[in-house]
């Protein structure tokens, strides 16, 4: 067979169903053949970082290994920032990107692939030869997967047509390792937890299973802890009744009230980076028990009083047992607290007043949004200023429902990855948050990809008609903020020109409107909230 046809059957012998991509001419045959003669879904984005980012999203929904594919040199230059973000997220995905021709040194387009990529951080693998394809590709998807970073498998263009064996090659992939700790720093732990009068328990990105879900709340409810969750766990605890939501800069002011108030934190599956201590101050004068299964993480930003390296939910269990056998008695800090948390779970109802008043506020707006939707929605969100009660307005099932998209910072990563979710769960619906300078940098471009795909799809642009998170400093500063001020065209009917539905809320009246259409949609739509720059919530530091 011939090398394209050979990578195309390889994908699905790795049991890859869907690819995003852009052709060029070293990947267009490889794509058809995947199409034509598999069956395959092919979802050509507009642009490359939209493909990368699109098999970020899906990774992320499916737990599998997403697969984008780009051409040679600026194909691959155009995917810079979406490596970085799918590097710094731990997303697997395989980019199988053409190259120029090995036997040409001068063809336009030849950049140092090796070299490009090695500056994103993401790993890359290099097709050696027509013989050793099968191998090759192989053991890009078997980096992806142990590696948790975006893998490029390099195709020079001039392979495209030779001939080789069929002789498929699929390395095992073991099963995340289920550590059970037994160790004098267990024995540690264990005893700084029977000693804490006020507990709270941390579950971050190690620990948003269900299994590990399952033995934490056992454990909480052993102790008489509180629960929280990093950014990335959004949801872990939802409907819990002792959940705090978020641990971290974006914690209500509730739940900084409780997490000050306790005295050990144990810590399941968190790195517990500056954004999740707050700097450190959320840790200061309490005791800390650290538990993750990767022995790099522990002490990484902090060091603990015991540090464990273990499997979340094989860990809790053990500390159970050991708590049991010891007979400790239940600290009560759930009780002490219970006051505080009922006003962390009751959300406030929406002020009748503010409703009748213009411009419509962005909270009031997101809170009827998440009212709405199913409880099963995938929630994307884009980066700026919106952020805070973005994450803090719409709830997710799970976890894994729930794709922050800034694990860069960037703007305008979110509507790609919306795709991608969306592509990964059909029969449910996916709602992207963006604000509108991250709209216009990456939406823009790919909105109609979701289109084409027939995406249920949901776009909310937080309009503020600024660069908010520029606005605000400028206007801290009592400068003028004008350089972060746009005058954009109404996404409304820029969303009906890509082939959507689009519609314009200015007032509480208008978002009723939306609110319909959101109810009655037949694929994506976009709703441009306008919002006043002024008045938009600052971010947490
Ligand atoms: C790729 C990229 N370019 C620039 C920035 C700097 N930046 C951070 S937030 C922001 C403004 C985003 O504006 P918008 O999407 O309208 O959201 P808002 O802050 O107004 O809520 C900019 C330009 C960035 N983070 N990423």
């Amino acid at each position: 067979m011939t090398v394209h046809a050979a990578i195309a059957q390889t994908l699905v012998d790795h049991d890859v169903n869907t690819i995003f991509g852009l052709i060029g001419d070293a990947n267009l045959f490889m794509v058809d053949s995947f199409v034509r003669n598999h069956g395959g879904q092919y979802i050509a984005s507009a642009n490359e970082a939209g493909a990368t980012l699109m098999a970020i999203g899906y990774a992320s929904l499916t737990g599998n290994i997403g697969v984008a594919t780009v051409t040679l040199g600026p194909g691959l230059a155009n995917t810079l920032s979406a490596l970085i973000e799918g590097v710094k997220g731990a997303s697997p995905i395989v980019l199988l990107c053409g190259d120029t021709p090995v036997s040409n040194r001068d063809e336009i387009s030849k950049i140092e692939q090796r070299e490009f990529v090695r500056v994103t951080g993401a790993g890359f693998v290099q097709l050696r030869s027509p013989e050793t394809l099968f191998e090759d590709l192989a053991t890009a998807f078997r980096r992806a997967a142990v590696e948790r970073r975006p893998i490029a498998f390099n195709m020079p263009k001039d392979f495209q047509w030779q001939k080789i064996e069929y002789s498929p090659v699929k390395y095992p992939v073991p099963d995340n390792r289920t550590l059970v700790p037994s160790s004098d720093d267990l024995d540690d732990a264990v005893g700084i937890v029977a000693t804490a009068k006020r507990p709270l328990i941390l579950a971050g990105r190690g620990a948003m299973h269900e299994s590990a879900k399952a033995s934490l709340l056992k454990l909480a409810k052993r102790i008489e802890a509180p629960l929280a969750t990093t950014l990335k766990a959004k949801g872990l605890f939802c409907d819990e009744p002792f959940d705090l939501g978020f641990f971290g800069t974006f914690s209500s002011a509730t739940t900084v009230e409780v997490i000050l108030a306790s005295d050990c934190i144990i810590a399941f599956g968190a790195s517990l980076n500056q954004y999740t201590t707050s700097y450190g101050t959320y840790l200061k004068g309490k005791r800390l028990v650290h538990v993750d299964l990767d022995q790099a993480n522990i002490g990484r930003y902090l060091p603990p009083d015991a540090g464990v390296v273990g499997d979340s939910a094989l860990t809790a269990d053990l500390m159970l047992r050991w708590l049991d056998e010891a007979e400790i008695s239940p600290s009560g800090f759930q009780c002490e607290v219970s006051e505080l948390i009922n006003q962390v779970s009751t959300p406030e109802s929406t002020d009748n007043a503010a409703r009748s008043s213009e411009p419509i506020d962005v909270k009031s707006a997101l809170r009827r949004v998440d009212e709405v939707l199913p409880s099963d929605r995938v929630l994307v969100t884009d980066a700026g200023r919106f952020l805070r009660e973005a994450w803090l307005s719409v709830g997710v099932p799970d976890p894994q429902s729930f794709l922050p998209g800034v694990n860069f910072g960037a703007i305008g990563m979110g509507l790609p990855q919306a795709i991608g979710a969306a592509c990964a769960c059909e029969d449910r619906p996916t709602l992207l948050i963006t604000g509108d300078g991250g709209f216009m940098l990456g939406g823009l471009t790919e909105f109609n990809t979701a289109v084409r795909n027939h995406c249920d799809l949901i776009v909310v642009v937080c309009n503020d008609g600024s660069y908010g998170a520029e606005h605000i400093q400028f206007c801290n500063r009592d400068m003028d903020p004008s350089l972060s001020l746009f005058d954009w065209p109404d996404f409304g009917p820029v969303a009906t020109a890509l082939g959507g539905t689009g519609i314009t809320v200015r007032s509480f009246e208008d978002m009723e409107l939306a609110i319909e259409a959101i109810q009655n949609r037949q694929g994506p739509m976009l709703i441009d909230l306008k919002l006043d720059p002024d008045t938009m919530p600052q971010l947490p530091n």
